[in-house]
Formats: C-alpha cells, sequence, structure tokens
C-alpha cells in the first residue's frame, strides 16, 4: 500500500491509491449499477435550486436533497427502487483505509461534468461523527479545497486525481471541504470529460439499531 500524507489534522490522502486497472473495473461496475440507479440531479433545500453535480447512491442508504432537505433514504428518490449494493471494490477499500470503523452504510456517487463544482460545506447529516467518511477518485482531476471546522478557517487545496483516496476522520471529519473546479480531460479513464467521486459513510451511530 502506498504511503499516506496527511494534508489536515485527520485528513489522510493516498495519491493512486487503485491501480488503473482495479479503476477501470470499477467503472465498468459503476456503469452497470447506474442503470439500476439512475444519476439524478439533488436541488437545494426550499429553492429548489439545482446542483451542477449529479448522484446517485448504492449501499444500504442514500444521501438525497431536494426542497424538504438533506437526508437519508433506503430508495432512490425517482424509480423508488432500493438503492443497488455496494460494489466490492468499495468495501475492501473501507476494510483497508477506514481502519476499524464498522461497515459503511451509505456510499454517495457523484458525477461532476465540465463546469460542475461543489461549493464549500460541512457534511453533517450523519448521526455518527466518530466513524471516518473515505472519498475515492475516478477521471478528471478534481481541485479540492480543504479548511477548519469554522467557515473562516484557512484552507488549503489539493489536486484529487483519478484513483486517489481520500480518509477524514478526527478534527478533518467535520472540516469545510468543497471542489473549486474539475480539470476537463486531465484523464483517459471515463472515454470523455468528467469526474466520478465515490463517498462512503456511516450514518447511524455505531451500535445504534438503524431505524431510517
Ligand atoms: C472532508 N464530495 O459528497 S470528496 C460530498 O469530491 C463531498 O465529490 C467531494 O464533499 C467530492 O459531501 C469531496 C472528499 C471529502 C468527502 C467528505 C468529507 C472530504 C470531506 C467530509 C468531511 C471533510
Ligand atoms: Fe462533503
Amino acid at each position: 500500500m502506498p504511503a499516506a500524507v496527511e494534508i489536515a489534522p485527520g485528513c489522510l490522502w493516498w495519491s493512486g491509491w487503485l491501480d488503473r486497472v482495479r479503476q477501470e473495473a470499477l467503472v465498468a461496475e459503476l456503469r452497470d449499477l447506474l442503470k439500476e440507479a439512475p444519476l439524478f440531479t439533488p436541488r437545494m433545500p426550499k429553492t429548489g435550486k439545482p446542483f451542477s453535480v449529479r448522484m446517485s447512491n448504492c449501499g444500504a442508504l442514500g444521501w438525497v436533497s431536494d426542497e424538504i432537505g438533506y437526508r437519508y433514504q433506503s430508495t432512490h428518490p425517482e424509480t423508488g427502487r432500493p438503492w443497488p449494493p455496494m460494489p466490492a471494490v468499495i468495501r475492501e477499500a473501507w476494510r483497508t483505509l477506514a481502519g476499524d470503523a464498522p461497515e459503511p452504510e451509505a456510499c454517495l456517487i457523484n458525477w461532476y461534468g465540465d463546469g460542475a463544482r461543489m461549493g464549500l460545506h460541512q457534511d453533517r447529516d450523519e448521526q455518527e461523527f466518530a466513524a471516518p467518511v473515505l472519498s475515492l477518485s475516478l477521471g478528471d482531476t478534481a481541485v479540492f479545497r480543504i479548511g477548519g471546522t469554522s467557515r473562516r478557517d484557512s484552507t488549503r487545496s489539493i489536486r484529487l486525481e483519478s484513483g486517489d483516496a481520500l480518509l477524514l476522520s478526527g478534527p478533518s471529519r467535520l472540516a469545510f471541504h468543497g471542489v473549486d473546479r474539475i480539470v476537463s480531460g486531465s484523464s483517459t479513464l471515463l472515454n470523455g470529460p468528467g469526474r466520478i467521486n465515490l463517498t462512503l459513510r456511516r450514518v447511524h451511530a455505531i451500535g445504534a439499531a438503524p431505524e431510517n
């Protein structure tokens, strides 16, 4: 396993964690999975303004957002079907990198086309902040920014490339972060422009009975 670099307290970055062959196999699995659980366009709570990033999920729970709010739910917001299971490679990444954390319950699939971005935010829709979050990047490079637990804290930027893994634990679990832009055409993985980010999360408190 390549060595990790700690880019902020508790934020570990493995450059090129997935080799090209594994990236290709994972993309093939994701393309099939997205036929069952198509990408949808999330909307901002209250205003209904569409996100520039399209999304889907796999695993027991998926993150969705619409006029009603942000939440985790067990079904796709458009098809009403349960989310497909997480591919084995994704579960193995968690087992290898997330230490002794309990199994992830949700894997959010973010699709960035040209011009898509994600503003600076915190991930706080989970009930368990002790468990880490794991991100896997595929396709075009993202200019990713991470700061501290206050929006006013200074930030640093790194380029997340295809195959990179990022683990957020401890103080960085509640750090502000976002994606400023995608470097179109920087990867040949997806036979076209775009980026996929997979985010694995524990949603329910460790040891708690799942209720929703
Ligand atoms: C730092 N996604 O889905 S992944 C998100 O590249 C999200 O699609 C970005 O932020 C993306 O919520 C960033 C890296 C990441 C994921 C979760 C984090 C960084 C994080 C949670 C806390 C702190
Ligand atoms: Fe986030």
